[in-house]
């Protein structure tokens, strides 16, 4: 193959990758669409009918209720779940809690959860804990950076909880994910196919001209 070729089929791909990497908008946050898997941690009360409400993965999913209602999935103690966005995403974590009661003097109330992102539903990078009252999640959501700029498809949380009676682990209102960097590059790929079909036009006129 020749230079002006290879420049040719070069051009539009290097230009892709730079869009992706370089998008610097406002985050936005997309809403879990998906439950993945869902495995039911210990449950410290007996109350059959509260545990099959908490236990509907559905609760988790869309956009959180803004008031304590039992639109929640409880992951029980140990638990853990995995959730999918309907997309990649990258930079941000956000999860919401539910708490009931006065949060200043319940620390029995206190509940935590450890953050994962992964690709492939085995390999995870663990991006931090959050705590439902010290890290506000029961109020408006509480907010983890990834720490790369990579893309990711899965979040896993796993409740860290301390084991107390009558309880349930940590409480999971709603979660969603910075898709910023998806969105932002499905507009400029089209442009990138413009460069595609201009860069396929080159190839063709030099494969002509090299033909007479
Ligand atoms: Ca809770
Ligand atoms: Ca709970
Ligand atoms: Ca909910």
């Amino acid at each position: 193959m020749n230079n002006a070729i290879k420049a040719a089929i070069a051009l539009p791909i290097s230009i892709g990758v730079v869009i992706s990497a370089n998008s610097t908008h406002a985050a936005s946050f997309t809403y879990a669409e998906t439950v993945e898997s869902y495995i039911q941690g210990e449950f410290t009360y007996d109350n059959l009918d509260q545990i099959a409400t908490r236990t509907n993965v559905n609760n988790a999913l869309g956009a959180p209720e803004a008031s304590a209602t039992d639109n929640f999935l409880a992951l029980g103690f140990g638990g853990e779940a995995v959730f999918s966005f309907g997309g990649m995403f990258s930079e941000q974590v956000k999860v919401w809690e539910t708490t009931f009661g006065n949060h200043n003097s319940q620390s029995d109330y206190d509940e935590k959860v450890e953050v994962f992102v992964g690709n492939d539903l085995e390999n995870w990078l663990s991006i931090g804990v959050i705590e439902n009252i010290a890290d506000e999640a029961y109020i408006g959501g509480a907010t983890l950076d990834i720490g790369n700029s990579n893309l990711y498809q899965y979040v896993r949380l796993v409740d860290m909880s301390e084991v107390v009676e009558g309880r349930d682990g940590f409480d999971i209102n709603a979660i969603a994910v910075n898709m910023e960097m998806e969105r932002e590059y499905v507009p400029e790929s089209s442009s990138t196919l413009g460069l595609l079909a201009v860069g396929a036009l080159a190839i063709g006129s030099l494969l002509k001209r090299k033909q007479q």
